[in-house]
């Protein structure tokens, strides 16, 4: 079931998120509801406050070379931890919160990221490039940030 995505100025953007304790039925049927509403919106990455729930959640679904998303590739991501961080890399970011605004945002090329599954199993991802920037920028909407935020001072109204 697609669900509304929250869009800026909405001060629930600004919300930290807390950690997921219980991997349940409830917590499937959600993460179910993510992927709907990131699909169906065109987005390639979502978190949970993007749809009201303050909870560490991102969902991503990277394009193929040919820009088909499959679901074969889909990541649930929980309770991520980055380590590592290498190197830097500036890339065009867009948001489903923030429509019709897309702008350079430096981030780090290569990272390590620890997180859960839907069943709370312990995974661990290397990550560089395009899909190093989508965890980063999801990651940020945990800790209540928005990638406008990151434009350095003067460059929104360039
Ligand atoms: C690189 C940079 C940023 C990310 C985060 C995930 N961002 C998205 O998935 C953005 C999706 C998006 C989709 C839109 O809808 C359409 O294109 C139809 C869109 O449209 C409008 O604003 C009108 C904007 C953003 C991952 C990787
Ligand atoms: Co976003």
């Amino acid at each position: 079931m697609k669900l509304p995505v929250v869009v800026y100025p909405d001060k629930r953007l600004k919300l930290i998120s807390k950690p997921i304790e219980n991997f349940n039925t409830d917590l499937h049927t959600f993460l179910d509801d993510m992927y709907d509403t990131m699909i169906e919106s065109n987005g390639i990455g979502l978190a949970a406050i993007q749809v009201a729930k303050a909870q560490r959640i991102l969902l991503l679904c990277m394009p193929d070379e040919d820009g088909e998303q499959s679901k074969d590739v889909l990541l649930e991501i929980i309770n991520p931890k980055v380590s590592n961080e290498e190197g830097t890399i500036v890339y065009q970011e867009g948001c489903l919160s923030v429509p019709s605004f897309y702008e350079d945002i430096e981030r780090y090329e290569k990272l390590t990221l620890d997180y859960q599954d839907r069943h709370g199993k312990a995974l661990r991802l290397e990550a560089e490039g395009l899909l190093s920037v989508a965890i980063q920028h999801e990651i940020d909407h945990l800790d209540g940030k928005l990638f406008i935020e990151r434009l350095p001072y003067g460059r929104l109204n360039d």
